[in-house]
């Protein structure tokens, strides 16, 4: 039976968006928190707005496939070998749902002042209506969805263990961020896997 049938998108038009809550277990995802925010390359990183390189409020990196290699917001990224939980947490969202990813995205929010804003995820090296699939560890934040025309706004409090999982033409009609926080907020982690197609496999 598919994690993922229609009749649980949450998305009212235009899109898919999957939100399976606790999707791994508490103590397993305390486990993974504590492993990655010591292990994996957390850096800052500037990005290009109108031509100006500007600090993005978060930490970053990039873990992938060595063909995996991603530009977006002007920086080209080249990806880091996959960690081993990486790699676990990968083959268990691949196994469950039954997709297939070949790189993550990780973000550090250090705290209620650390945010990203309004986007979406077109890059075209993710192809037409990419699935990405979001873990979240840590504290819980709010992920903000809205549509490029009705305007239309819904919030997803994520909490330690959901995933979330944006489909079909999500990415075409809805923008998303996480707001930065009035209140005090403890780090979170937030990965999300994609699958990039280099120029060997379009
Ligand atoms: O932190 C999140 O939940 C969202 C991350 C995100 O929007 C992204 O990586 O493109």
């Amino acid at each position: 039976m598919t994690l993922l049938p229609q009749e649980n998108n949450l998305a009212p038009l235009d899109g898919e968006l999957y939100w399976l809550q606790t999707f791994i277990e508490p103590r397993e995802a305390d486990r993974l928190f504590r492993v990655l925010l010591d292990t994996l390359a957390w850096a800052e990183e500037e990005i290009v707005i109108a031509g100006k390189a500007v600090r993005v409020p978060r930490l970053v990196c990039w873990y992938g496939d060595a063909d995996a290699v991603y530009r977006y917001s002007g920086v080209r990224h080249e990806p880091l070998p996959w960690s081993e939980e990486l790699l676990a947490i990968r083959q268990t969202i691949e196994e469950q749902l039954g997709l297939s990813f070949n790189s993550v995205l990780a973000n550090l929010y250090r705290d209620g002042n650390d945010s990203m804003g309004w986007h979406a995820d077109k890059e075209k090296e993710l192809g037409r209506d990419p699935v990405i699939a979001s873990l979240s560890l840590g504290e819980e934040r709010l992920f903000r969805i809205r549509h490029n025309k009705t305007r239309q706004i819904l919030d997803f409090p994520l909490r330690h263990g959901d995933l979330l999982v944006m489909a079909g033409a999500l990415q075409q009609h809805w923008r998303h961020c996480v707001p930065k926080s009035r209140v005090p907020k403890r780090p979170r982690i937030n990965l999300t896997f994609r699958r990039i197609r280099s120029a060997a496999a379009p």
